[in-house]
């Protein structure tokens, strides 16, 4: 196996025995698999652009499929087998449909030709290192192609929870299929691979809007909230991940059950919409951020639904209490599918859930947050009224993931030395690093505000275009507004193309830059837009404040 995907890479260069992550290397080699498929079924796809011919039914599996192989969502190698199997025979469809459309295939990629159904047979294919990471053999090429594909992943990921929500855009589908064709396009340039990373952006732009409406479209806009982060004495389900719609179901679904619900990581944002409040069983937040999940699975005693990553490796003794839905899949997790309709059927859970003790409370307080674009353009004339008094100096857009490396905690230390006359704009699960410290506010405005979930950075983007506005500047940039961003998965790509595609310069990047950043990429991204790594907090404040 070779992955470098995500920022825990082993040794800062990538794992290839077995993932930080916990994933094996059966899986890592699967997923490798599941991509070149993708690739294959999306140079198909091309050959049908040529004369019109849509594929939507190639455009949703390649979004979940994506999905699938994101850092943490799912460790099911059965799962990926039979995904790949459904993939190849999808792919054979289409071939024969633009057949019959007079379509003649010469020199396809073995990505579109190679074909086996037996798992014994599938799993020597993943094993070759034709169809792995590194089969480009040039740095460069093999970098950019990786920082195109990670990006799509991310994109993929908001599409899906758009998707579930019944919003989608053809040309969001139509640049990944366009995308993975690309890169096993030998004829691409460094060049042209750099303009297709920040078309990626582009497109990364569009998909956070339109899982923003999706959202507020159908939960209302996120306002100032105050969520409990501790418990109450009845049984419960702790629901982690990021995706609305299965929150939705499951509040529905437990409403009058005497069964009481949680978020963890990801999902305490979902307090923030209005739509979500009238669900009095719907109790609090539990816990932080997705990687301390063994320990607060253990004391939250009742069951936990996945709908999204990121899941950790469970204690065998935890097994039988997860479950996950979605993209999501542990071996052994029992795994909820929907019916044709989209419909959920969690009543197993809640039934679990009846059986098992309430959970133990680890903490007692609140968080504050709610602060998407709606809630803070509500608050427009303060936040103005603030900058010009100069009772605000400066934003630290601190969005992001968190992770389980002692260098996170660089965080921690940024966030409570910033001066007082500062503000940080979050979103993502980043926060957990510092939403639990007291602050303060200034004139009202609380110091951390948080917009919601990693996809909610597209909120702070908005934010920021708006004051650009206000203030009658040119360019984003000379805003008073800094980035210090952390990233861990693949939809932090994403977030960070589309800050690109914005014109955001100088963002500071870590805990460590990405291990598929080639130096001569990695040069690319610090000579054009400013990209810089972290050192110590003291240096960097040093930096940012001049
Ligand atoms: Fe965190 Fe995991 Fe939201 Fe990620 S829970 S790390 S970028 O999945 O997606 O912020
Ligand atoms: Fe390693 Fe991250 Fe890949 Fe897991 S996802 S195998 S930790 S690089």
């Amino acid at each position: 196996m070779f992955c470098y995907q995500c920022q825990e890479a082993a040794k800062g260069t990538g794992c290839t025995i077995q993932g930080v992550c916990g994933k094996s290397e059966e899986v890592a080699n699967l997923q490798d698999l599941m991509i070149y498929t993708l690739k294959g079924i999306a140079l198909v796809a091309q050959e049908g652009k040529k004369i019109g011919v849509k594929f939507p039914k190639a455009d949703h599996f390649t979004m979940n499929a994506l999905f699938m192989t994101i850092t943490n969502a799912n460790f099911d190698d059965a799962v990926f087998i039979e995904k790949i199997k459904e993939g190849i025979a999808l792919r054979e469809e289409m071939k024969e449909e633009l057949k019959n459309k007079g379509v003649v295939f010469n020199d396809l990629h073995d990505a579109a030709m190679w074909s086996s159904d037996s798992d014994s047979a599938i799993k020597a294919k993943a094993d070759s290192v034709q169809v792995g990471v590194l089969a480009t053999e040039n740095e460069d090429i093999r970098s950019l192609r990786e920082l195109i594909t990670y990006g799509i992943k991310g994109m993929a990921a908001y599409a899906e929870h758009a998707y579930n929500l019944g919003k989608e855009n053809e040309e969001i589908y139509a640049f990944i299929s366009k995308a993975l064709a690309a890169t096993l396009d030998d004829t691409l340039s460094v060049d042209e691979l750099v303009a297709l990373t920040l078309e990626t952006g582009k497109y990364g732009v569009d998909v956070m809007a339109m899982l923003d409406a999706a959202n507020t479209g159908a939960y209302g806009n996120p306002e100032i909230t105050e969520v409990n982060i501790g418990v109450r004495n009845n049984p419960a389900i702790l629901i982690s991940g990021h995706d609305l719609k299965d929150l939705e179901q499951l509040l529905e679904q437990t409403k009058g059950t005497g069964v009481d619900v949680y978020t963890h990581s990801e999902m305490l944002p979902a307090h923030y919409y209005p739509a979500f409040k009238k669900y009095d069983h719907f109790v609090g937040n539990y816990g932080n951020a997705w990687w301390k999940q063994k320990e607060e699975f253990e004391t939250f005693n009742g069951p936990i639904l996945f709908t999204t990553n990121c899941i950790v490796p469970p204690k065998q003794e935890h097994i039988e209490r997860i479950y996950t839905t979605g993209s999501t899949g542990y071996p052994g997790c029992k795994h909820i599918e929907a019916d044709e309709n989209g419909k959920k059927d969690f009543s197993e859970i809640i039934e679990h859930a009846k059986r098992l003790a309430p959970p133990t409370e680890i903490e007692t307080g609140k968080i504050v947050g709610g602060f998407a674009h709606a809630q803070v353009f509500a608050l427009a004339d303060k936040i103005v009224d603030a900058i010009k008094s100069g009772a605000i100096k400066k934003f630290f857009v601190m969005a992001g993931c968190d992770g389980r490396m002692k260098s996170r905690s660089y965080y921690t230390e940024f966030a409570e030395k910033l001066p007082k006359d500062t503000v940080i704009l979050t979103a993502g699960c980043a926060k957990y690093r510092y939403n639990k410290l007291d602050l303060g506010q200034i004139g009202g405005i609380p110091r951390v505000l948080d917009a919601g979930q990693c996809n909610d950075s597209y909120s702070l983007a908005v934010i920021a275009l708006k004051l650009k506005e206000i203030f009658e500047l040119n360019d984003i940039n000379e805003l008073p507004i800094a980035y210090n961003i952390a990233w861990y998965e693949q939809k932090a790509v994403i977030v960070l193309l589309a800050l690109l595609y914005l014109g955001v310069k100088n963002i500071k990047l870590g805990p460590t830059l990405p291990a598929f950043l080639s130096p001569n990429v990695a040069k690319v991204l610090v000579d054009n837009f400013g990209i810089n790594g972290i050192n110590s907090v003291d240096e960097d404040l040093e930096q940012f404040l001049g």
